[in-house]
C-alpha cells in the first residue's frame, strides 16, 4: 500500500463517519475501521476531517483579458489550488477566430501539460462557429470536453443566435453548455453614460451593470435553454432574480444548474466604495445584501450546485489603470486558493454543514461536469484528498498564498480551521503551509456527461 491515512472524520455528501482510507496506485482502494499501518506512508488523521479535494470548475489561468493576461499561469494557479485543497481546476480555453473546436483544446494543452500541478480539463469559451466550426464542437465532446461558454457579453461575446444554435448544438451531441448572462446593450449603454457625467468610479462598475442587467440574461438564458432542451449552466450567479428563475426552472423539471463564487457569498457591492473598490472589480459585480442573502439561501436549499472560484487574478499596476476609469480596471478577482478554506470555515461555524460544503465544491461540479474518478471518497476513486484541521487559525496575506499576484480580495481574512495536507492522486502536494507539488504532475482529465 501506498498510503493509509487513519483515525480521521470522512466526509461526503450524505454522512460523516469515522475510517481509515487506503491509497495505492492513485487510486482509493479501500476504506474501513483499523486497515492497519502496512504502507510506504501512514497519516493520523485523528480529530482532523478528511475530504475529498476540491474541484474549481471555473479558472482563467493564463488568459488574455482586458488588455493584459491573468497573471496566473498554470503552474502559478495549480500550485495555489493545491494549497487551498483544490485538486482540479477546469481552465476556460478561449477559441480564436476560426479556430476549430479540437484545436482549441490541443493548443491550451501544451501549454497546460507541463505546467499543471493537479489535474486539469477544460470548458471551450466559443467565439466563432461558422462554416464547419458548430460541427466541430462534436470533436471536443468526442476528445473528452463536453463543456462549452458562451459570453453574452464582452468584444468576444456572441450574438443570440449565435447562443441559440449552440445550444441546439449541444442537445444534439451531449454537451453542456455555461453561460456568462449580462445584458451586453445595457452594460455598454451604462457605462458610456457615466463617463460622459464623470462617473468613474469602481461605484459605477456596479451601477453599470446592476442587478437587473444580470437577471435579464439569466432569464432570456433560461428561456432558450427551455426551448431547445439544452443542459444550461449558469456561471458566477450573483443577483437574486437570477436565483428564483433557476429554482423555478428546476422545479418545473429542467436540467439547468447554477454556479456561485465565494466573492458573492462573502462580500457586498459596498466593497466598490473603498478606496480599493478597483481590486474587487470583476463581471458579474458582486451584488448588494438582499442578493447575497438570496444565493445563501439558494445554495442551503440545493438549487445552487456549485461553488467555484471565476479566479482571474492581475496585478495590482494593472487594477490601477482604472484608477480614473473604473472601465480600463482588467475585470477579475482571484479565489482558487481560498474557496475551499472559506466554504469549510462556514461549515466549521455551523452556517452550514461540512456534507454540503462537499457537495458543492467537489461532488456536484463532477457529477454535473462528467468527471467520473473525482468528486468522492470511495474505493475506485482517484486519491485526490484533503486533511482538514478544524482548529487551526489562518489569516490570509498576499505573501502566504501561492499564486502570482500582489494583491487580492481576500487579503485579511480571518479562517478559523484550514487545510493541513492535500493529496492529487495520492502524491502529497502541500502540507503545512508549504507546496510540495511538481509542475507537469497535473493529468488533463477526460470527461463524458451522462
Ligand atoms: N469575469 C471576470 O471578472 N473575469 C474573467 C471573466 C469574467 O467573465
Ligand atoms: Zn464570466
Ligand atoms: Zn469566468
Amino acid at each position: 500500500m501506498d498510503l493509509i491515512i487513519k483515525n480521521g472524520l470522512l466526509v461526503t455528501p450524505s454522512e460523516t463517519y469515522k475510517a481509515d482510507i487506503a491509497v495505492s496506485d492513485g487510486k482509493i482502494v479501500d476504506i474501513g475501521y483499523d486497515l492497519g499501518t502496512d504502507a510506504s506512508e501512514v497519516v493520523d488523521a485523528d480529530s482532523k476531517y478528511v475530504l475529498p479535494g476540491a474541484i474549481d470548475a471555473h479558472t482563467h489561468l493564463a488568459m488574455p483579458f482586458g488588455g493584459t493576461i491573468s497573471s496566473d499561469d498554470y503552474f502559478a494557479g495549480t500550485r495555489a489550488a493545491a494549497c487551498g485543497g483544490t485538486t482540479t481546476v477546469f481552465d476556460f480555453a478561449l477559441q480564436d477566430f476560426d479556430e476549430p473546436m479540437l484545436d482549441v483544446i490541443k493548443r491550451r494543452d501544451a501549454i497546460a501539460a507541463p505546467q499543471a500541478a493537479v489535474d486539469y480539463a477544460f470548458h471551450i469559451g466559443v467565439k466563432d462557429i461558422h462554416g464547419e466550426l458548430l460541427d466541430s464542437m462534436k470533436d471536443a465532446v468526442d476528445y473528452g470536453v463536453p463543456s462549452f461558454k458562451v459570453f453574452m457579453v464582452y468584444d468576444f461575446g456572441v450574438s443570440d443566435g449565435v447562443f441559440y444554435q449552440v445550444l441546439q448544438k449541444s442537445k444534439e451531441i451531449g454537451a453542456m453548455i455555461s453561460v456568462h448572462a449580462e445584458n451586453n446593450e445595457m452594460v455598454n449603454y451604462n457605462v458610456k453614460k457615466f463617463l460622459s457625467e464623470g462617473k468613474t468610479s469602481p461605484w459605477y462598475h456596479y451601477l453599470s451593470r446592476p442587478e437587473f442587467v444580470e437577471a435579464e440574461a439569466d432569464m432570456r438564458a433560461i428561456q432558450w435553454a427551455k426551448a431547445t432542451g439544452a443542459k444550461l449552466y449558469i456561471v458566477h450567479l450573483a443577483n437574486k432574480e437570477g436565483v428564483a428563475a433557476v429554482t423555478k426552472a428546476k422545479e418545473e423539471g429542467y436540467p439547468i444548474y447554477a454556479e456561485t463564487c465565494p466573492q458573492y457569498l462573502n462580500f457586498t457591492s459596498d466593497v466598490y466604495k473603498r478606496e480599493d473598490g478597483r481590486n474587487f472589480v470583476c463581471s458579474p459585480p458582486i451584488k448588494g445584501q438582499e442578493s447575497q442573502d438570496a444565493l445563501w439561501a439558494s445554495l442551503k436549499r440545493g438549487d445552487i450546485d456549485v461553488v467555484a472560484t471565476d479566479h482571474c487574478p492581475f496585478m495590482q499596476s494593472e487594477k490601477d489603470w482604472g484608477i480614473d476609469d473604473f472601465s480600463k480596471i482588467p475585470n477579475g478577482c482571484a479565489g482558487v486558493e481560498n474557496m475551499y478554506p472559506y466554504m469549510l470555515a462556514k461549515a466549521n461555524k455551523g452556517e452550514i454543514t461540512f456534507n454540503k460544503a462537499v457537495e458543492v465544491c467537489s461532488a456536484n461540479p463532477a457529477k454535473i461536469f462528467g468527471c467520473g474518478q473525482k468528486g468522492s471518497l470511495a474505493v475506485g476513486k482517484d486519491a485526490d484528498i484533503v486533511i482538514y484541521d478544524p482548529v487551526k487559525d489562518f489569516t490570509v496575506t498576499c505573501d502566504a498564498m501561492h499564486s502570482n499576484y500582489d494583491q487580492t480580495i481576500w487579503e485579511g481574512t480571518e479562517f478559523h480551521g484550514y487545510p493541513e495536507m492535500t493529496f492529487s492522486r495520492g502524491n502529497l502536494v502541500y502540507k503545512d503551509g508549504k507546496f510540495l507539488g511538481k509542475a507537469g504532475n497535473g493529468k488533463f482529465v477526460k470527461r463524458k456527461l451522462d
